[in-house]
């Protein structure tokens, strides 16, 4: 049997609604539902990779592309003065939804380090 779709799954496949703000044949982005920031959006792949720990070489591409992604983003959303990208990874990277995404925060000064 084949676990169920997570939420980003199914945000993907348009079975519960998202704020999206780019969309194309590999990835998408839409607004966090519990920001951290004036603008905190999440890019993540089309293609279902549950983390970075199960990334494969020939994902390279995929990954080049959502920064690319995040850049766009970014310059869109005005963050000229900087903005943090945050990927989670396991229990103890805090990831709590087992689809890759990158976190694009932006629009307040950010603390560092996290906690
Ligand atoms: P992480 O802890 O890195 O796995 O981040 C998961 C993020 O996903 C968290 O900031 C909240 C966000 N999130 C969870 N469920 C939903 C949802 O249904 N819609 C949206 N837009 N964001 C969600």
């Amino acid at each position: 049997m084949s676990p169920p779709k997570t939420i980003f799954k199914r945000i993907i496949d348009g079975e519960i609604p998202a704020k999206i703000v780019h969309e194309d044949e590999i990835s998408l982005a839409f607004h966090d539902v519990s920001p951290q920031a004036p603008v905190h959006i999440l890019v993540i792949p089309k293609k279902e990779i549950r983390s970075i720990a199960e990334l494969q070489t020939e994902d390279a591409a995929l990954m080049g592309h959502l920064f690319a992604i995040v850049r766009k983003i970014a310059e869109e959303q005005g963050l000229t003065n900087g903005f943090r990208t945050v990927i989670n990874t396991g229990v103890d990277g805090g990831q709590t939804v087992p689809h890759l995404h990158i976190h694009l925060m932006g629009k307040r000064a950010l603390g560092w380090p996290p906690g």
